[in-house]
Protein backbone atom coordinates (compact mmCIF):
# COMPACT_ATOMS: atom_id res chain seq x y z
CA UNK A 1 0.00 0.00 0.00
CA UNK A 2 1.38 3.46 -0.94
CA UNK A 3 0.03 6.97 -1.51
CA UNK A 4 0.32 6.62 -5.00
CA UNK A 5 -3.06 6.89 -6.75
CA UNK A 6 -2.72 3.53 -8.87
CA UNK A 7 -6.05 2.42 -8.24
CA UNK A 8 -8.93 3.65 -7.07
CA UNK A 9 -10.94 0.98 -5.16
CA UNK A 10 -14.12 2.40 -3.30
CA UNK A 11 -13.13 -0.24 -0.70
CA UNK A 12 -11.10 -2.38 0.20
CA UNK A 13 -11.02 -5.89 2.82
CA UNK A 14 -8.24 -7.90 4.01
CA UNK A 15 -7.45 -10.15 6.55
CA UNK A 16 -10.21 -12.45 5.03
CA UNK A 17 -10.11 -16.22 3.74
CA UNK A 18 -12.01 -16.68 -0.11
CA UNK A 19 -14.31 -19.15 -0.84
CA UNK A 20 -14.64 -18.26 -4.07
CA UNK A 21 -16.55 -21.13 -5.31
CA UNK A 22 -16.08 -22.80 -8.70
CA UNK A 23 -17.28 -25.93 -10.70
CA UNK A 24 -15.22 -28.40 -8.98
CA UNK A 25 -14.26 -26.96 -5.57
CA UNK A 26 -14.46 -24.31 -2.73
CA UNK A 27 -12.09 -22.07 -4.86
CA UNK A 28 -9.98 -21.23 -1.25
CA UNK A 29 -7.91 -18.23 -1.31
CA UNK A 30 -6.61 -17.94 2.36
CA UNK A 31 -4.83 -14.56 3.61
CA UNK A 32 -6.92 -12.67 1.05
CA UNK A 33 -7.72 -9.60 0.08
CA UNK A 34 -10.87 -8.15 -2.09
CA UNK A 35 -11.46 -5.02 -3.40
CA UNK A 36 -14.98 -3.21 -4.46
CA UNK A 37 -15.73 -0.70 -7.01
CA UNK A 38 -18.87 0.78 -8.91
CA UNK A 39 -20.22 -2.04 -7.01
CA UNK A 40 -18.69 -4.74 -8.02
CA UNK A 41 -15.12 -6.72 -7.29
CA UNK A 42 -12.62 -5.00 -8.71
CA UNK A 43 -9.54 -7.37 -7.53
CA UNK A 44 -9.54 -10.61 -5.58
CA UNK A 45 -6.63 -12.44 -4.49
CA UNK A 46 -4.14 -13.21 -2.40
CA UNK A 47 -3.06 -10.51 0.10
CA UNK A 48 0.29 -9.92 -0.44
CA UNK A 49 -0.24 -9.40 -4.38
CA UNK A 50 -3.04 -6.69 -3.65
CA UNK A 51 -2.16 -4.13 -5.80
CA UNK A 52 -1.43 -0.41 -4.82
CA UNK A 53 -4.46 1.74 -3.63
CA UNK A 54 -4.64 5.53 -2.05
CA UNK A 55 -4.78 3.85 1.20
CA UNK A 56 -5.72 7.36 2.38
CA UNK A 57 -9.01 7.72 0.49
CA UNK A 58 -10.24 4.36 0.53
CA UNK A 59 -12.17 2.63 3.54
CA UNK A 60 -10.29 -0.66 4.58
CA UNK A 61 -12.69 -3.58 6.24
CA UNK A 62 -10.30 -5.61 8.21
CA UNK A 63 -11.65 -9.15 8.43
CA UNK A 64 -9.84 -10.66 11.13
CA UNK A 65 -9.22 -14.36 9.88
CA UNK A 66 -13.51 -14.13 9.16
CA UNK A 67 -14.08 -16.38 5.63
CA UNK A 68 -16.20 -14.75 2.54
CA UNK A 69 -18.43 -16.42 0.40
CA UNK A 70 -20.14 -15.34 -2.67
CA UNK A 71 -23.54 -14.10 -1.41
CA UNK A 72 -26.05 -17.20 -1.11
CA UNK A 73 -28.92 -17.00 -3.93
CA UNK A 74 -32.46 -19.14 -2.44
CA UNK A 75 -33.19 -20.18 -6.36
CA UNK A 76 -37.17 -21.25 -5.40
CA UNK A 77 -39.45 -20.02 -2.71
CA UNK A 78 -42.64 -18.78 -2.77
CA UNK A 79 -42.71 -16.37 0.15
CA UNK A 80 -45.25 -14.19 -0.76
CA UNK A 81 -48.43 -15.52 0.75
CA UNK A 82 -51.25 -15.34 2.95
CA UNK A 83 -52.17 -17.11 6.36
CA UNK A 84 -50.33 -20.53 7.34
CA UNK A 85 -51.12 -23.54 7.31
CA UNK A 86 -50.50 -24.97 10.90
CA UNK A 87 -53.91 -25.91 11.14
CA UNK A 88 -53.34 -28.49 7.85
CA UNK A 89 -50.04 -29.81 9.58
CA UNK A 90 -51.85 -30.89 12.46
CA UNK A 91 -54.45 -32.49 10.53
CA UNK A 92 -51.66 -34.06 8.94
CA UNK A 93 -50.40 -35.48 11.93
CA UNK A 94 -53.44 -37.10 12.93
CA UNK A 95 -53.36 -38.98 10.38
CA UNK A 96 -54.27 -37.24 6.71
CA UNK A 97 -51.70 -37.10 4.03
CA UNK A 98 -51.17 -34.07 1.72
CA UNK A 99 -52.95 -35.11 -1.59
CA UNK A 100 -55.72 -35.87 1.15
CA UNK A 101 -56.22 -32.34 1.97
CA UNK A 102 -55.71 -31.06 -1.45
CA UNK A 103 -58.27 -33.21 -2.57
CA UNK A 104 -60.61 -32.51 0.43
CA UNK A 105 -60.03 -28.56 -1.10
CA UNK A 106 -57.33 -27.96 1.37
CA UNK A 107 -54.00 -27.19 0.49
CA UNK A 108 -52.55 -24.97 -1.67
CA UNK A 109 -56.40 -23.91 -2.31
CA UNK A 110 -56.62 -22.67 1.18
CA UNK A 111 -53.54 -20.41 0.82
CA UNK A 112 -55.09 -19.24 -2.54
CA UNK A 113 -58.12 -18.11 -0.57
CA UNK A 114 -55.96 -16.40 2.30
CA UNK A 115 -53.81 -14.89 -0.36
CA UNK A 116 -56.85 -13.11 -2.01
CA UNK A 117 -58.52 -12.09 0.81
CA UNK A 118 -55.40 -10.22 2.19
CA UNK A 119 -54.80 -6.25 1.63
CA UNK A 120 -51.24 -5.72 -0.30
CA UNK A 121 -50.05 -4.14 2.82
CA UNK A 122 -50.10 -7.60 4.81
CA UNK A 123 -48.47 -9.82 2.04
CA UNK A 124 -45.51 -6.96 1.49
CA UNK A 125 -45.16 -6.92 5.11
CA UNK A 126 -45.00 -10.82 5.77
CA UNK A 127 -43.51 -11.39 2.84
CA UNK A 128 -40.65 -8.57 4.00
CA UNK A 129 -40.38 -10.15 6.76
CA UNK A 130 -38.99 -13.58 4.98
CA UNK A 131 -36.73 -12.10 3.17
CA UNK A 132 -34.88 -10.11 5.93
CA UNK A 133 -34.79 -13.54 7.44
CA UNK A 134 -32.86 -14.96 4.30
CA UNK A 135 -30.61 -11.91 4.33
CA UNK A 136 -29.90 -12.61 8.06
CA UNK A 137 -27.97 -16.14 7.20
CA UNK A 138 -26.58 -14.66 4.09
CA UNK A 139 -28.81 -14.24 0.92
CA UNK A 140 -28.25 -11.88 -1.46
CA UNK A 141 -30.55 -13.01 -4.30
CA UNK A 142 -34.19 -14.28 -3.65
CA UNK A 143 -36.61 -16.15 -6.52
CA UNK A 144 -40.40 -15.54 -5.74
CA UNK A 145 -43.36 -16.79 -7.42
CA UNK A 146 -46.90 -16.37 -7.94
CA UNK A 147 -49.33 -18.87 -7.57
CA UNK A 148 -51.54 -18.10 -4.72
CA UNK A 149 -53.79 -15.95 -6.22
CA UNK A 150 -54.72 -17.92 -9.32
CA UNK A 151 -57.02 -15.23 -10.85
CA UNK A 152 -55.27 -12.18 -13.06
CA UNK A 153 -56.32 -9.75 -10.22
CA UNK A 154 -54.31 -11.57 -7.60
CA UNK A 155 -51.70 -13.23 -9.72
CA UNK A 156 -50.89 -9.12 -10.29
CA UNK A 157 -50.60 -8.35 -6.80
CA UNK A 158 -48.67 -11.54 -5.84
CA UNK A 159 -46.15 -10.40 -8.36
CA UNK A 160 -46.44 -6.48 -8.32
CA UNK A 161 -45.34 -7.16 -4.37
CA UNK A 162 -42.47 -9.21 -5.60
CA UNK A 163 -41.39 -6.40 -7.54
CA UNK A 164 -41.85 -3.83 -4.90
CA UNK A 165 -39.67 -6.02 -2.58
CA UNK A 166 -36.69 -5.96 -4.98
CA UNK A 167 -36.87 -2.32 -5.62
CA UNK A 168 -36.73 -1.93 -2.10
CA UNK A 169 -35.26 -4.26 -0.04
CA UNK A 170 -31.29 -4.82 -0.30
CA UNK A 171 -31.78 -8.61 -1.52
CA UNK A 172 -32.17 -9.00 -5.11
CA UNK A 173 -35.80 -10.64 -6.37
CA UNK A 174 -36.52 -12.76 -9.47
CA UNK A 175 -39.79 -13.14 -10.14
CA UNK A 176 -41.86 -16.08 -11.33
CA UNK A 177 -45.01 -16.40 -12.85
CA UNK A 178 -46.67 -19.51 -11.50
CA UNK A 179 -50.36 -19.06 -12.32
CA UNK A 180 -50.25 -22.95 -13.34
CA UNK A 181 -49.77 -23.46 -9.63
CA UNK A 182 -53.38 -25.48 -8.72
CA UNK A 183 -56.82 -25.36 -9.78
CA UNK A 184 -58.41 -22.27 -8.32
CA UNK A 185 -61.76 -23.81 -7.34
CA UNK A 186 -63.84 -21.60 -9.42
CA UNK A 187 -62.51 -23.86 -12.58
CA UNK A 188 -63.07 -27.28 -10.63
CA UNK A 189 -63.35 -29.82 -13.44
CA UNK A 190 -62.16 -27.96 -16.11
CA UNK A 191 -58.54 -27.70 -15.77
CA UNK A 192 -58.30 -27.00 -19.53
CA UNK A 193 -60.27 -23.84 -19.36
CA UNK A 194 -57.87 -22.50 -16.16
CA UNK A 195 -54.73 -22.94 -18.75
CA UNK A 196 -56.41 -21.38 -21.41
CA UNK A 197 -56.71 -18.42 -18.78
CA UNK A 198 -53.27 -18.92 -17.67
CA UNK A 199 -52.00 -19.15 -21.00
CA UNK A 200 -54.35 -15.95 -22.32
CA UNK A 201 -55.44 -13.40 -20.16
CA UNK A 202 -53.27 -13.66 -17.03
CA UNK A 203 -49.91 -14.07 -18.38
CA UNK A 204 -50.73 -11.28 -21.09
CA UNK A 205 -51.43 -8.71 -18.45
CA UNK A 206 -48.00 -10.18 -16.22
CA UNK A 207 -46.08 -9.37 -19.51
CA UNK A 208 -47.90 -5.93 -20.33
CA UNK A 209 -46.64 -4.83 -16.74
CA UNK A 210 -43.33 -6.57 -17.04
CA UNK A 211 -43.73 -8.56 -13.44
CA UNK A 212 -42.16 -11.61 -14.71
CA UNK A 213 -38.57 -13.25 -15.34
CA UNK A 214 -40.05 -16.77 -15.56
CA UNK A 215 -42.84 -18.83 -15.71
CA UNK A 216 -43.15 -21.93 -13.93
CA UNK A 217 -45.93 -24.47 -13.45
CA UNK A 218 -46.72 -27.56 -11.58
CA UNK A 219 -46.50 -30.66 -12.96
CA UNK A 220 -48.14 -33.30 -10.97
CA UNK A 221 -51.22 -36.27 -10.75
CA UNK A 222 -52.12 -33.23 -8.15
CA UNK A 223 -51.11 -30.20 -10.77
CA UNK A 224 -51.20 -29.90 -14.40
CA UNK A 225 -50.54 -32.89 -16.88
CA UNK A 226 -47.87 -32.80 -19.52
CA UNK A 227 -49.93 -31.38 -22.28
CA UNK A 228 -51.13 -28.40 -20.05
CA UNK A 229 -47.47 -27.70 -19.10
CA UNK A 230 -46.73 -27.73 -22.54
CA UNK A 231 -49.04 -25.48 -23.65
CA UNK A 232 -48.06 -23.03 -20.57
CA UNK A 233 -44.51 -23.03 -21.81
CA UNK A 234 -45.66 -22.47 -25.47
CA UNK A 235 -47.34 -19.04 -24.43
CA UNK A 236 -44.32 -18.69 -22.33
CA UNK A 237 -42.27 -19.27 -25.08
CA UNK A 238 -44.26 -16.74 -27.20
CA UNK A 239 -43.58 -13.85 -24.83
CA UNK A 240 -39.63 -15.00 -24.81
CA UNK A 241 -39.88 -15.99 -21.14
CA UNK A 242 -37.57 -18.62 -19.98
CA UNK A 243 -38.96 -21.25 -18.11
CA UNK A 244 -38.83 -23.64 -15.35
CA UNK A 245 -40.96 -26.71 -13.74
CA UNK A 246 -42.17 -28.11 -9.98
CA UNK A 247 -41.40 -31.85 -11.59
CA UNK A 248 -40.90 -35.41 -10.55
CA UNK A 249 -41.46 -34.70 -6.69
CA UNK A 250 -44.48 -37.22 -6.41
CA UNK A 251 -44.32 -39.41 -9.61
CA UNK A 252 -42.27 -39.45 -12.92
CA UNK A 253 -44.37 -37.72 -15.28
CA UNK A 254 -41.80 -36.73 -17.38
CA UNK A 255 -41.92 -32.83 -16.97
CA UNK A 256 -38.07 -32.68 -17.15
CA UNK A 257 -37.99 -33.99 -20.26
CA UNK A 258 -40.21 -31.61 -21.63
CA UNK A 259 -39.18 -28.75 -19.59
CA UNK A 260 -35.36 -29.70 -21.40
CA UNK A 261 -37.25 -29.28 -24.54
CA UNK A 262 -37.99 -25.98 -23.65
CA UNK A 263 -34.00 -25.08 -22.46
CA UNK A 264 -35.47 -24.59 -19.22
CA UNK A 265 -33.57 -22.93 -16.52
CA UNK A 266 -34.29 -25.50 -14.06
CA UNK A 267 -36.45 -28.42 -12.89
CA UNK A 268 -37.47 -28.25 -9.03
CA UNK A 269 -37.53 -31.38 -6.67
CA UNK A 270 -37.15 -34.41 -9.16
CA UNK A 271 -37.55 -36.84 -6.01
CA UNK A 272 -38.36 -38.98 -8.69
CA UNK A 273 -36.26 -38.29 -12.11
CA UNK A 274 -34.63 -40.91 -14.01
CA UNK A 275 -31.65 -41.43 -16.17
CA UNK A 276 -33.80 -40.19 -18.58
CA UNK A 277 -34.44 -37.37 -17.69
CA UNK A 278 -30.93 -36.34 -16.68
CA UNK A 279 -29.54 -36.99 -20.07
CA UNK A 280 -32.20 -34.80 -21.15
CA UNK A 281 -31.53 -32.06 -18.55
CA UNK A 282 -27.48 -32.49 -19.03
CA UNK A 283 -28.13 -31.90 -22.97
CA UNK A 284 -30.06 -28.85 -22.11
CA UNK A 285 -28.40 -27.50 -19.74
CA UNK A 286 -31.04 -27.01 -17.23
CA UNK A 287 -30.25 -26.90 -13.40
CA UNK A 288 -31.32 -29.59 -10.95
CA UNK A 289 -32.92 -27.84 -7.80
CA UNK A 290 -33.43 -30.13 -5.12
CA UNK A 291 -35.29 -29.00 -2.13
CA UNK A 292 -34.39 -30.68 1.02
CA UNK A 293 -37.30 -28.64 3.03
CA UNK A 294 -40.17 -29.94 1.29
CA UNK A 295 -38.71 -33.47 1.08
CA UNK A 296 -38.49 -33.74 4.77
CA UNK A 297 -41.44 -31.61 5.88
CA UNK A 298 -43.76 -34.10 3.83
CA UNK A 299 -41.83 -36.88 5.05
CA UNK A 300 -40.50 -38.20 1.40
CA UNK A 301 -38.54 -41.20 1.39
CA UNK A 302 -37.74 -41.22 -2.70
CA UNK A 303 -34.46 -39.56 -3.01
CA UNK A 304 -33.70 -37.45 -5.81
CA UNK A 305 -30.76 -38.94 -8.30
CA UNK A 306 -27.93 -37.51 -6.67
CA UNK A 307 -25.42 -39.78 -7.77
CA UNK A 308 -26.73 -39.84 -11.12
CA UNK A 309 -26.86 -36.17 -11.38
CA UNK A 310 -23.19 -36.32 -10.38
CA UNK A 311 -22.32 -39.10 -12.90
CA UNK A 312 -24.32 -36.94 -15.38
CA UNK A 313 -22.40 -33.47 -14.39
CA UNK A 314 -25.54 -31.98 -13.79
CA UNK A 315 -25.53 -28.53 -11.93
CA UNK A 316 -27.16 -29.61 -8.81
CA UNK A 317 -29.04 -26.38 -6.81
CA UNK A 318 -30.69 -26.09 -3.45
CA UNK A 319 -33.04 -23.65 -2.40
CA UNK A 320 -35.71 -23.27 0.42
CA UNK A 321 -39.00 -23.60 -1.46
CA UNK A 322 -40.30 -21.38 1.34
CA UNK A 323 -44.20 -21.82 0.98
CA UNK A 324 -46.76 -22.53 4.15
CA UNK A 325 -47.41 -26.21 2.67
CA UNK A 326 -44.56 -27.99 1.78
CA UNK A 327 -41.45 -26.44 3.31
CA UNK A 328 -42.52 -23.86 5.97
CA UNK A 329 -38.57 -23.36 6.66
CA UNK A 330 -38.03 -19.91 5.66
CA UNK A 331 -33.81 -20.64 6.36
CA UNK A 332 -31.04 -21.42 3.48
CA UNK A 333 -28.65 -22.48 6.33
CA UNK A 334 -30.61 -25.45 6.95
CA UNK A 335 -31.16 -26.44 3.48
CA UNK A 336 -27.19 -26.53 3.19
CA UNK A 337 -27.79 -29.13 6.34
CA UNK A 338 -30.42 -30.86 5.03
CA UNK A 339 -28.85 -31.43 1.96
CA UNK A 340 -26.07 -33.08 3.05
CA UNK A 341 -27.33 -35.14 5.89
CA UNK A 342 -30.44 -35.88 3.88
CA UNK A 343 -29.44 -36.62 0.09
CA UNK A 344 -25.88 -37.32 1.14
CA UNK A 345 -24.35 -33.77 -0.97
CA UNK A 346 -21.08 -32.50 -0.19
CA UNK A 347 -20.45 -29.55 1.77
CA UNK A 348 -19.02 -28.23 -1.17
CA UNK A 349 -21.84 -29.12 -3.01
CA UNK A 350 -24.33 -27.88 -0.88
CA UNK A 351 -22.52 -24.70 -0.89
CA UNK A 352 -21.97 -24.42 -4.53
CA UNK A 353 -25.75 -25.53 -4.91
CA UNK A 354 -26.67 -22.04 -3.61
CA UNK A 355 -24.02 -19.79 -5.43
CA UNK A 356 -22.76 -21.08 -8.59
CA UNK A 357 -25.75 -23.36 -9.50
CA UNK A 358 -28.41 -21.22 -8.32
CA UNK A 359 -27.27 -18.21 -9.96
CA UNK A 360 -27.54 -20.72 -13.25
CA UNK A 361 -30.89 -21.08 -11.91
CA UNK A 362 -31.81 -17.57 -12.21
CA UNK A 363 -29.78 -17.30 -15.30
CA UNK A 364 -27.76 -14.73 -13.34
CA UNK A 365 -24.92 -16.81 -13.92
CA UNK A 366 -23.15 -13.89 -15.71
CA UNK A 367 -23.45 -11.05 -12.44
CA UNK A 368 -23.50 -13.23 -9.53
CA UNK A 369 -22.60 -16.69 -8.03
CA UNK A 370 -19.13 -16.48 -7.80
CA UNK A 371 -16.48 -14.65 -6.71
CA UNK A 372 -14.85 -13.38 -9.73
CA UNK A 373 -13.23 -9.60 -11.26
CA UNK A 374 -16.41 -8.35 -13.20
CA UNK A 375 -18.93 -9.94 -11.09
CA UNK A 376 -21.55 -7.66 -9.02
CA UNK A 377 -19.74 -7.37 -5.17
CA UNK A 378 -22.47 -9.69 -3.30
CA UNK A 379 -20.41 -11.10 -0.28
CA UNK A 380 -20.97 -12.72 3.03
CA UNK A 381 -18.38 -12.50 5.59
CA UNK A 382 -18.45 -15.80 8.21
CA UNK A 383 -17.11 -16.12 11.63
CA UNK A 384 -16.14 -19.62 10.35
CA UNK A 385 -12.82 -21.68 10.58
CA UNK A 386 -14.05 -23.84 7.12
CA UNK A 387 -16.60 -23.07 4.53
CA UNK A 388 -17.65 -26.94 5.32
CA UNK A 389 -18.86 -25.29 8.48
CA UNK A 390 -21.87 -23.92 6.64
CA UNK A 391 -23.35 -27.00 6.07
CA UNK A 392 -22.60 -28.83 8.77
CA UNK A 393 -23.87 -26.82 12.11
CA UNK A 394 -26.83 -25.24 12.28
CA UNK A 395 -28.57 -23.12 15.04
CA UNK A 396 -26.01 -20.55 15.55
CA UNK A 397 -26.40 -18.06 12.58
CA UNK A 398 -22.27 -17.23 11.58
CA UNK A 399 -23.26 -14.53 9.33
CA UNK A 400 -21.07 -11.39 10.27
CA UNK A 401 -22.01 -9.39 7.28
CA UNK A 402 -23.45 -9.11 3.84
CA UNK A 403 -22.67 -6.73 1.60
CA UNK A 404 -24.82 -6.47 -1.47
CA UNK A 405 -23.24 -4.42 -4.57
CA UNK A 406 -20.38 -3.47 -2.15
CA UNK A 407 -22.80 -1.91 0.45
CA UNK A 408 -22.85 -3.02 3.90
CA UNK A 409 -26.54 -3.92 4.81
N1 LIG B 1 -44.88 -28.11 -4.88
C1 LIG B 1 -44.71 -27.84 -3.59
O1 LIG B 1 -44.06 -28.48 -2.81
C2 LIG B 1 -45.40 -26.59 -3.28
N2 LIG B 1 -45.91 -26.21 -4.55
C3 LIG B 1 -45.61 -27.12 -5.42
O2 LIG B 1 -45.92 -27.01 -6.57
C4 LIG B 1 -46.50 -26.73 -2.30
C5 LIG B 1 -47.15 -25.43 -2.07
C6 LIG B 1 -48.22 -25.49 -1.03
O3 LIG B 1 -48.56 -26.57 -0.54
O4 LIG B 1 -48.72 -24.42 -0.67
FE1 LIG C 1 -42.21 -24.83 -4.99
Amino acid sequence: MSLKNNNVFDSVWVDINLATINETDYGIIEDAALAIKDGKIAWLGAKKDLPEFDALATPLYQGRGAWVTPGLIDCHSHIVYGGDRAKEFEMRLEGASYQDIAAAGGGIVSTVKATREADEETLYVAAKNRLNALMKEGVTTVEIKSGYGLDVENELKMLRIARLLGQHHPVDVKTTFLGAHALPPEFKDNADGYIDLVCGEMLEAVVAEDLADAVDAFCESVGFNLEQTRRVFDAAKQHGLPVKLHAEQMSNLGGSELAASYQGLSVDHIEYLDEQGVKAIKAAGTVAVVLPGAFYFLRETQQPPIELLRQHQVPMAIATDANPGSSPLCSIQLMLNMACTLFRMTPYEALAGVTIHAAKALGVEEEVGTLEVGKQADFVVWDINHPAQLAYQFGVNPCQQVIKAGNIV
